[in-house]
């Protein structure tokens, strides 16, 4: 029999919207996965919900001046829905505030302390005496030792990015009230995680197919050795210590959340009225537990929760991890509080899902940070969506409906190309499922886009339009051919556009339950009818995607507040003086400019350098106008080693600024071409 499959994805904090970020990294990966593995008939059960206690939710509430459970009850039902409108297929979307969450936290808490697995520890904490409350680190703010930042938190710099804790802040001041912190003692339970270190590392040797990424995240945790982490907190927000002594005290938000995955199982199994059916998911080995997450999650799905099940005893731990990297939008890092970034509700007023499942799924931050862009969008949409996928469905339909009646042709003598083509059905089956099954999302999709792509090379190259009237059996099999391509993409490429591909079932009058074994070169039979049905996928128009990038500047420059919120480019490594004055910069003005025949993005330059005129290709295309340069006074690196560009070849580089808008100005200078510039 084979093992039964629980899926979860991070339980997103109900503080906020969802954006791409989010999807990219947890949710959209998982979902395909999952669909992938019911099609195979699966006994999966998908499991998410939001994140609902912890700082987070408690600043975002003060921020707003309204309560916390105002802030959760809000951002549950927008995320829970947003979530289902973009077609993630959660089984279950619970939240951590629930009794069942509670209860189970606790009864898991107090095994654990029962058992003699925490110790206790008295430490010094900030305390906000008009507030009378500790301060947790989010709530402290004072200047950076590192680099002199004045709004710097108590666990971070968000200017150079150094990890902090609240007593290595200079003048530290109380969020809350804006006083000064005193120091008050206060204990907690504390996970001693050294301890428990090789116990842990034991079992992470067992792990199979990890992700380099993931396990040498874990592996440098590990290294540095594992300190005590404090599992209670001084709130009044969250699920309360069930234990004498800790009553005004909470669980660690980290305690708790992952537990939620467990009391989500159960409020599933309560709803589908077999209250006990979460055991099989949770503690019975024939059960694969696979963690969904962004990368910042790491250490709490890899280490701190596996230890704490695992110093429990009862329950499953994680068979995987295919924790992701982060994505970036139009190439700078996302980030809510400038407004860079693309919330999901919005792009759903605007766009399918599928467009976005697809596009974002064939880039999916895998192994490296990788980048949306809304131009990248469109040429994904129109150049594989429309012009593969979408043409070659609508030709072998439309052409069916045409001179077949609308049904199915019948298969006779098939040529060598009608049966490599068809068996390249099978051929193509088994790679995009060994791509899913080792978390290789992008590429499982890669190859989906492959067999369209093989479809639609095959449709042009039989050119059943001449054979129709020449030879009217060999397109028959063209077209049987091809439609038994349409039939197996309507299944392969359903995890990835799951309406797209119901649309087309039912134009191919498939059952909706046909499964992944089932797909072979023979899903459709001669005779059946066929629809020829609607174009899949528009394009998209230069002035769509036009909008959405004058929508995300005008919100950026909004959410800044008309102040300068520009992200300055880390500054690159120190030279010596020496590596300075091996530059050789001139003056030079342009004399003549024109474009590059198929590159948009260069212009070809002649350059007075006073000692001789050069020949320089500049990528500046998209800024300038070659009639309004001429006669531009610039500044050129002129000892660069020649280099061919487009088959031009450019001897130098001319100095351009980058301004905020991302938009080229020249450096200038009204010196005579060729004085040197030192
Ligand atoms: N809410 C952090 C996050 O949204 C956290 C995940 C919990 S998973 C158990 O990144
Ligand atoms: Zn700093």
């Amino acid at each position: 029999m084979s093992k039964k499959l629980l899926v979860t994805s991070a339980l997103p904090y109900a503080n906020g919207p969802i954006h791409l970020g989010h999807i990219a990294g947890a949710y959209l990966p998982a979902d395909l996965f999952v669909r992938y593995k019911r099609l195979k008939d699966t006994d999966v059960v998908y499991i998410c919900g939001s994140d609902e206690h912890g700082v987070p939710i408690t600043i975002a509430a003060e921020k707003e001046g309204v309560t916390p459970q105002d802030i959760v009850d809000k951002f549950h039902e927008m995320n829970k829905k947003v979530f289902a409108e973009f077609n993630i297929s959660f089984d279950y979307y619970g939240r951590t505030s629930s009794d069942v969450h509670r209860e189970t936290s606790q009864e898991i808490f107090k095994k654990l302390y029962d058992d003699g697995v925490f110790s206790k520890k008295v430490e010094e904490q900030l305390y906000d005496e008009e507030a009378d409350m500790f301060l947790p680190d989010r709530y402290v703010k004072g200047t950076c030792p590192n680099c002199g930042y004045e709004e710097a938190y108590g666990d971070q710099c968000e200017q150079c990015g150094t990890s902090l804790s609240p007593n290595d802040l200079i003048d530290p001041v109380s969020s809350l009230t804006g006083n000064k912190p005193i120091t008050k003692k206060t204990e907690h339970l504390y996970l001693p995680m050294g301890k428990y270190q090789k116990e842990l590392e034991e079992w992470l040797d067992t792990r199979e197919n990890w992700k380099p990424n993931v396990m040498g995240q874990v592996k440098s945790w590990l290294n540095d050795g594992l300190s005590d982490r404090a599992m209670t907190r001084d709130l009044t927000w969250g699920v309360p210590v069930p234990v004498e002594g800790f009553e005004n005290k909470v669980l660690y938000v980290w305690f708790d959340a992952p537990i939620g995955y467990i009391s989500a199982t159960k409020e599933w199994a309560q709803q589908q009225g077999d209250p006990d059916r979460w055991k099989e998911y949770w503690q019975d080995e024939n059960v694969e537990l696979v963690h969904f997450i962004g990368k910042d999650n790491i250490v709490f799905h890899c280490i701190i929760f596996p230890m704490l099940l695992m110093q429990h005893g009862d329950y499953v731990l994680p068979e995987n991890v295919p924790a992701n990297e982060f994505l970036n939008l139009e190439g700078k890092k996302l980030s809510t509080s400038r407004g860079w970034a693309v919330w999901l509700n919005e792009y759903l007023e605007d766009f399918e899902a599928d467009l976005l499942r697809y596009v974002l799924g064939t880039s999916l931050p895998e192994t490296k940070d990788s980048d949306f862009s809304w131009k990248d969008f469109q040429t994904k949409v129109n150049s594989e969506l429309a012009d593969v996928l979408g043409n070659f469905i609508f030709r072998t339909t439309s052409f069916t409906e045409k001179y077949f009646d609308g049904s199915v042709p019948e298969l006779k003598d098939p040529s060598e190309k009608d049966k490599e083509a068809l068996e390249q059905i099978e051929i193509q089956k088994k790679k995009i499922a060994e791509n899913y099954d080792l978390y290789k999302i992008r590429e499982a999709i890669a190859e989906t886009m492959n067999l369209a792509r093989i479809g639609n090379k095959y449709f042009t190259e039989m050119e059943p339009w001449k054979t129709r009237k020449d030879n009217p059996q060999v397109c028959a099999n063209t077209l049987h051919v091809c439609l038994q391509i349409s039939s197996a993409l309507s299944v392969l490429f359903h995890p990835v556009i799951p309406r797209k591909m119901n649309e087309l079932r039912q134009q191919l009058g498939l059952a909706e339950n046909i499964g992944w074994d089932q797909v072979n070169g023979n899903l459709m039979k001669a005779g059946e009818e066929v629809e020829q049905g609607e174009i899949l996928f528009q394009k998209i128009e230069d002035e769509e995607i036009d909008e959405q990038l004058q929508k995300l500047k005008n919100r950026a420059e909004e959410m800044s507040g008309g102040e300068d919120s520009r992200d300055y480019e880390p500054l690159k490594d120190e030279i010596d003086f020496g590596d300075f004055t091996a530059i050789d910069i001139r003056a030079g003005k342009i004399t003549k400019a024109e474009h590059i025949e198929k590159a948009d993005k260069l212009l070809k330059l002649t350059v007075d350098v006073g000692f001789e005129t050069r020949t320089i290709v500049s990528g500046i295309a998209p800024d300038f106008d070659p009639d309004d340069i001429v006669g531009q006074r610039v500044c050129v690196v002129a000892n660069l080693a020649p280099k061919a560009l487009m088959g031009v070849e450019s001897n130098g580089m001319i100095l351009m600024a980058e301004s905020a808008d991302g938009s080229l100005r020249f450096v200038e200078t009204d010196a005579e071409p060729g004085s040197p510039i030192t």
